[in-house]
């Protein structure tokens, strides 16, 4: 269950945070599926409570009420229109999983599709769950815990969330055939919520009952769906990702502390020569990898000192190296502008989300940020998929913050966190020609609308990068020559 199934050729996937189905459906036919994304995590597709006591908050999502298929993203039937439509331009649906627990106490009890819930009597008819579902005594988790506590961890309630006993046979059987219908309906794959908050044991069982991939969306017989677990492990707690690892994939919240810290000047980029497991990292194949998420780039969960979209030369330049760098299974966060940490997404005064609107450049609007269309990102997804499964060699730095790196013999990067330029003859490992850097600019018509980078036969290359350009890095690769 650590293969995402990617249509082949594709290697990265996108978290469409708040995005609407309808949306996403357009979003894969028009842009990443052309583009060669992989896949896509979506917002949780199942009834939330409605918190307009807090505004409609990004985290009422966070709050399931019951399993049907009706979010402010859309409902059940505009749900399996965008899977379906998805998956048939290459792009893989994976659902934000909530199944350690149901919504917490609220003066507001009527959920997105108008279940109800009763609190005090541990009440869900929309599922339904009653008060026998939940783990028992009732508690809830301090900051304590963490360190001590495995058992206070998974048996009581994150910050009041009404906590499900996935031990009990009924529960697991509503979990499971929550998450059959979403493959059934052509899904790839889940993210686990919260997953630190359940026992391994229970989840190991619901795995195991999930069905293989609907191979009527594309998806070869017997396949497993790709599961990644969110279990925050930055050390120094009582409950390790290793646990969660020999089940499926783990979110490897390491990754983006160490490449924030490194590409906001904090630690030099020529230490990333050996990036991997040798950092304290898990093994490539365990990890889901990420610069920020959902919650860390406002200051939930392990929040603090992330690179996200608002400081975006450094963001871009820990992005490419992720995507750059063979370790792991990327993901790309996109997000909608904020100051409020818990402001929801765009909506209208009826709590609507609003579309993002598409600007004649490309980039989105309405209050979208959109990052996965900022194109030194998306160029370098395409990197990526030109790189394929070759390895990290004729590796080059000047001992501080400028390095460089060739993938095989299929693409070449620099880049330059010093505050001085970079000028030097490299090793590109490619062949003689004139290549488009993918990232000051792209390739039109077989020119280049930003730097020319002229491969001599022996695969060396002037490299330039000024320190005070708009972006760190410079990327070629195989298919980006200008004259073919
Ligand atoms: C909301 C309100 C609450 C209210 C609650 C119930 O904000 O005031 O009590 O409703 O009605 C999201 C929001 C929550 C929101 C919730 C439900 O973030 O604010 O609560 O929806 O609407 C822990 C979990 C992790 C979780 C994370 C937020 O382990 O699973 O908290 N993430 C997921 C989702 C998230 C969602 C939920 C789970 C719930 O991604 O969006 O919550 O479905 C330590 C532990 C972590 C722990 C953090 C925070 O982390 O290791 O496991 O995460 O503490 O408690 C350094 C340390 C790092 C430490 C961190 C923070 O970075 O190195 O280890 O500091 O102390």
């Amino acid at each position: 269950q650590k293969d995402p199934h990617y249509a082949s050729g594709r290697s990265t996937m996108v978290h469409l945070f708040e995005w609407k189905w309808d949306d996403i459906a357009a979003e894969c036919e028009r842009f990443l599926g052309p583009r060669g994304f992989g896949g896509i995590q979506i917002s949780p597709p199942n009834e939330n409570l409605v918190i307009w006591s807090q505004n409609r908050p990004w985290w009422e999502r966070y709050q399931p009420i019951s399993y049907k298929l009706v979010t402010r993203s859309g409902n059940e039937q505009q749900f399996a229109n965008m899977v379906q439509r998805c998956n048939n331009a290459g792009v893989r649906i994976y659902v934000d999983a909530i199944i350690n627990h149901m919504t917490g106490t609220w003066g507001e009890n009527v959920g997105t599709g108008g279940s109800t819930a009763n609190f005090n009597e541990w009440h869900y008819p929309g599922v339904p769950y009653g008060s026998n579902d939940f783990n028992w005594p009732h508690c809830v988790i301090s900051g304590n815990d963490y360190g001590c506590c495995p058992d206070r961890v998974r048996n009581c309630e994150l910050s009041g969330l009404k906590d499900l006993n996935q031990g009990s046979e009924y529960v697991r059987t509503q979990i499971v055939n929550y998450m059959n219908h979403l493959i059934n309906l052509g899904v790839a794959g889940f993210r686990i919520d919260a997953a630190k908050h359940m026992w391994p044991g229970d989840l190991s069982v619901i795995y195991n009952r999930l069905n293989n991939l609907n191979t009527n969306h594309g998806f070869p017989s017997g396949a497993r769906p790709y599961i990644y677990q969110e279990v925050i492990d930055l050390g120094g707690e009582a409950i390790r990702r290793e646990e969660y690892t020999p089940l499926a994939a783990v979110t490897e919240f390491k990754f983006g502390m160490e490449l924030s810290r490194a590409f906001q000047g904090n630690n030099q980029l020529r230490w990333l020569t050996n990036w991997g497991p040798a950092w304290g990292l898990l093994e490539s194949g365990d990890a889901l990898t990420f610069i920020d998420n959902h919650d860390n780039q406002r200051g939930h969960g392990a929040g603090g000192n992330i690179l996200t979209y608002k400081q975006s030369k450094r963001y871009k330049g820990a992005i490419a190296f992720m995507l750059a760098h063979p370790y792991g299974q990327p993901q790309l966060m996109s997000s909608y502008d904020f100051w409020d940490t818990e402001a929801g997404p765009p909506m209208d005064s009826s709590g609507n989300i609003v579309s993002p609107s598409i600007n004649s450049d490309g980039t989105c609007g309405n209050g979208w940020i959109c990052e996965h269309r900022w194109r030194q990102i998306f160029q370098m997804v395409a990197f990526r998929n030109v790189a394929g499964n070759t390895g990290v060699n004729d590796w080059w730095d000047n001992g501080s913050n400028q390095i460089a790196f060739c993938r095989g013999g299929q693409a070449f990067i620099a880049f330059n966190n010093d505050n001085w330029d970079l000028n030097q003859n490299l090793q590109t490992c490619l062949p003689a020609g004139s290549y488009c850097d993918v990232i000051s600019g792209e390739k039109t018509n077989n020119q280049c609308t930003g730097k020319t980078i002229n491969v001599g036969s022996d695969g060396r290359a002037n490299i330039y990068i000024g320190a005070n350009e708009y972006d760190m890095v410079l990327a070629i690769h195989r298919g980006s020559e200008s004259r073919l």
